[in-house]
């Protein structure tokens, strides 16, 4: 078969531009990178077929620079763009763009993304859907007397969110009455501030849920298949540590019960490209939209692994107008897969540790995977995400991930700045990691019973 993508633009940068670069060269597909003024020395630089400088360092002059990446497309003449995660990944606006350069946007239509970033606007799509929602306004809330008759109906704590908002950003955590007032204020206000639009809703508080993803692939002619979940609960304030696949927790039933809540709202909403649902699984069992995703996400790779999907792979297949071609009935899932998230932060701050990596060593071996843009004398620059890797393991059960991923981090060297590692390891022995028993406050629990301060500080760093 002859590609209809000849060549691709990764407007993304680290180890994301450099992962799609992977799988376009298995594709027979040129590459194009665009990089800012401090990533002149970027793996992804080195690893594309042409690279072209977009600006300065601040992204909002370079990767978010949408005259700029349009320009470096025109005169790459690529057929496509992938944008990656973050930066203009999930903007229905450059989709917007793309498609009026006549340059395949690779993702979901822009009016998807648009209704999916409008959390408001989600739920509606979902409840329409069929998939459970959570008790909450079914518009952004108009007047304080308005929320609090709403909060009484559906009873305390309720929290409150940002239509505009997602990954954790403008919620307010109400518990009485008296506080809802002043939860409003400042979750609006912050919407405001953030993201130009200060609307806000509320919902059903869960207390101690779980943090459940679907991924979803859906071709352009309305088919779709799920790739089962990922377990994403250990976060600290809103940023994933690790993820694994499956999850601990789920039964064969309850994830064909959430796949199929998910492909139905893909078939529903016109999704196509690939997608991930956002849960919250409850300690009931019963389990909740949460958002959607119209992006590749960071934690792809454990659904590789146990699925033996290629997924940008996919992304690609379908924009070019493929048919996805596989049937629910085809998907397999294989043993257990986690990945490490490996930041450049001190571990017991989480403030970044930018500068120069002086040693560099990555852990190699059966069912270990890396996804990098880092080596050897690499300047990890100040003005991007902190996360310089992932550490991906695969195994036949979960016990013997966990021995893996220990002995994984335990060969990987980075000197010269601070990283996480140390603490990945550290939960690597934590009893209620190892025993699947967590829920989204297990770090906060994890971090104060390993003492930030005191005594327990010491053996957290130590390795
Ligand atoms: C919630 C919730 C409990 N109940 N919504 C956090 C990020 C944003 N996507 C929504 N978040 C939450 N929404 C209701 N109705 C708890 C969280 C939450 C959370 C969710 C997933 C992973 C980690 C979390 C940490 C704190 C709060």
């Amino acid at each position: 078969m002859s590609r209809k993508f000849k060549k691709i633009l990764i407007a993304n940068r680290g180890e994301i531009a450099c992962r799609i670069i992977w799988t376009c060269k298995e594709m027979g597909i040129k590459t194009v990178a665009i990089y800012s003024e401090a990533d002149r020395d970027s793996l992804h630089v080195r690893f594309a077929d042409e690279a072209i400088c977009i600006g300065p360092a601040p992204s909002a002059q370079s990767y978010l620079n949408i005259p700029a990446v349009i320009s470096a497309a025109e005169i790459a003449n690529v057929d496509a763009i992938h944008p990656g995660y973050g930066f203009l990944a999930e903007s229905a606006y450059f989709a917007e763009i793309c498609e009026a350069c006549n340059i395949k946007f690779i993702g979901p239509r822009p009016n998807v993304i648009r209704m999916m970033g409008d959390k408001v606007e989600a739920r509606r799509a979902m409840q329409e859907a069929g998939v459970p929602i959570l008790p909450g306004s079914p518009d952004p809330l108009e007047t304080e007397e308005e929320a609090l008759t709403l909060a009484r109906e559906i009873g305390f704590p309720v929290i409150v969110k940002a239509a505009a908002g997602g990954g954790g950003r403008g919620m307010r955590i109400v518990r009485t009455e008296e506080e809802l007032g002043p939860a409003l204020e400042m979750a609006s206000t912050e919407a405001a501030a953030a993201f130009k639009n200060g609307d806000v809703y509320i919902e059903r508080y869960i207390e101690r849920p779980r943090h459940i993803e679907i991924q979803v692939l859906a071709d352009e002619y309305g088919a779709c298949i799920h790739l089962g979940e990922r377990e994403c609960t250990i976060q600290r304030r809103h940023q994933k540590l690790l993820e694994e696949a499956p999850s601990p927790v789920l039964t064969p039933e309850l994830r064909e019960r959430m796949g199929e809540a998910a492909v139905n709202a893909c078939k529903r909403i016109g999704y196509s490209s690939a997608g991930t649902f956002e849960f919250l699984l409850d300690e009931d069992g019963s389990f909740y939209f949460m958002e959607m995703n119209t992006r590749i996400q960071v934690e792809h790779p454990v659904t590789e692994m146990v699925t033996l999907a290629d997924i940008v792979r996919n992304q690609i297949r379908i924009a070019e107008g493929e048919e996805l071609g596989y049937t629910q009935d085809d998907l397999l899932i294989v043993g257990h897969s986690i990945e490490c998230r490996i930041n450049a932060e001190h571990p017991e701050t989480f403030t970044p540790s930018p500068g120069q990596i002086t040693a560099f060593n990555l852990p190699c071996g059966p069912g270990v995977r890396v996804d990098t843009a880092a080596y050897a004398g690499y300047v990890v620059p100040p003005f991007y995400d902190s996360m310089i890797a992932k550490v991906i393991v695969h195994a036949r059960t979960r016990e013997l991930a966990i021995a893996r991923m220990k002995r994984a981090l335990g060969a990987m060297v980075i000197e010269g700045i601070k990283t996480t590692i140390p603490l990945q390891l550290k939960i690597m022995d934590d009893p209620n990691f190892r025993a699947g028993r967590f829920s989204t406050k297990f770090m906060e629990e994890f971090l104060s019973a390993n003492g930030a301060k005191g005594p327990a500080k010491n053996a957290l760093t130590a390795r």
